[in-house]
């Protein structure tokens, strides 16, 4: 058989030689199409920069949607990509439900999704491939275990205002789960406020500032979703002449510099990890999905908890 210098046979398929590359291996590039929840905290922005920088080393072309904390953005963004017709489609729900009908489309799209950092509450569990983030659950009995061993000599009672993350998002409802599960055991411990700020620095100050005014000197410990929130609240402690991480204990989560800084002030008792850096795994699982090879269902992000003690020894080792 004469070689075409135009048409190769090899392994049965043809390959159309061009500029000397067959075109098996000048393969498209894959495209992932990202809804992002929004800009709305630390923890956010350094999500976003870890999902950017793995997709740019991956040689992944990712197009990026910022839906501003609202799920009708989150939705638009997946019907876009539908018609895009990306190769895959990841995003961080907002909030559990209210994404069956759009993950629907994307299945009848033949596109896989991924869920990142926050999962959906569907009954049809083939509406998604795979969920890979932090067990929120966890988080919150870490918090709640430190907070017990903390109190352990006190008599009490142990009055806890609360500031919840996003109403109906999955680091809001578990942590609080994880929390309450804890300090249940001992009834020295009474949630006595408990609202959302949304997982802003501003709301936080704000909710704080009403907690203060309700509570006043009464309120002993602060158990705060994430470290924005925390931050916040530190502001209305103090504008309240309190000090706090002193005369109020408060404990966060998320482990986000920031909450370093405010550890090493000595205005942050504790933050529990909530590592953003999903980046290079959900490149790997997009890789994979494309590449038809499997993929877990679910992949848990190993994390730790840093107290104020420790704040200035691991700072430097810190990656967000
Ligand atoms: C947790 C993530 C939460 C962070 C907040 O994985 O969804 O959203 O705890 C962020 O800081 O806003």
């Amino acid at each position: 058989m004469t070689l075409d210098r135009r048409t190769v046979l090899a392994g049965g398929a043809a390959f159309t030689l061009a500029a000397g590359i067959p075109r098996a291996f000048a393969q498209k590039k894959i495209v992932l199409g990202f809804s992002q929840i929004g800009a709305e905290s630390e923890w956010r922005t350094a999500n976003t920069e870890s999902i950017k920088s793995a997709a740019k080393d991956a040689g992944i072309e990712l197009k990026f949607a910022d839906a501003q904390q609202k799920q009708e953005n989150q939705i638009k963004a997946i019907r876009s990509f539908i018609a895009q017709k990306v190769d895959v489609i990841a995003f961080s729900p907002v909030v559990e439900t209210g994404f069956e009908t759009v993950l629907r489309e994307a299945k009848a799209a033949k596109i896989p999704v991924i869920l990142t950092d926050r999962a959906v509450n569907v009954k049809d569990q083939s509406l998604w491939v795979s969920f890979m983030g932090s067990d929120f659950t966890e988080e919150g009995r870490k918090a709640g275990r430190w907070l017990v061993e903390k109190m352990k000599a006190e008599k009490g009672p142990v009055n806890i205002v609360e500031l919840q993350g996003t109403v109906g998002s999955a680091p809001a409802i578990d942590r609080k789960k994880g929390f309450e599960e804890i300090i249940k055991a001992d009834p020295k411990f009474k949630i006595v406020r408990s609202q959302t700020g949304d997982f802003t620095r501003a709301k936080g100050k704000e909710v704080m500032e009403a907690f203060l005014k309700a509570e006043g000197k009464k309120i002993n410990v602060l158990y705060a979703h994430n470290d924005d929130m925390a931050i916040g609240a530190i502001q209305a402690i103090e504008e309240a002449g309190l000090k706090p991480a002193k005369d109020i204990v408060i404990i966060s989560i998320d482990a986000v510099k920031g909450a370093f800084e405010a550890m090493m002030q000595g205005k942050l008792n504790v933050s529990v990890e909530c590592s953003p850096l999903l980046g290079p795994q959900l490149m790997q699982a997009v890789k994979d999905v494309v590449a038809g090879k499997p993929v877990p269902k679910r992949i848990v992000t190993e994390e730790g908890i840093f107290p104020m003690e420790v704040a200035a020894k691991e700072f430097p080792k810190r990656k967000y």
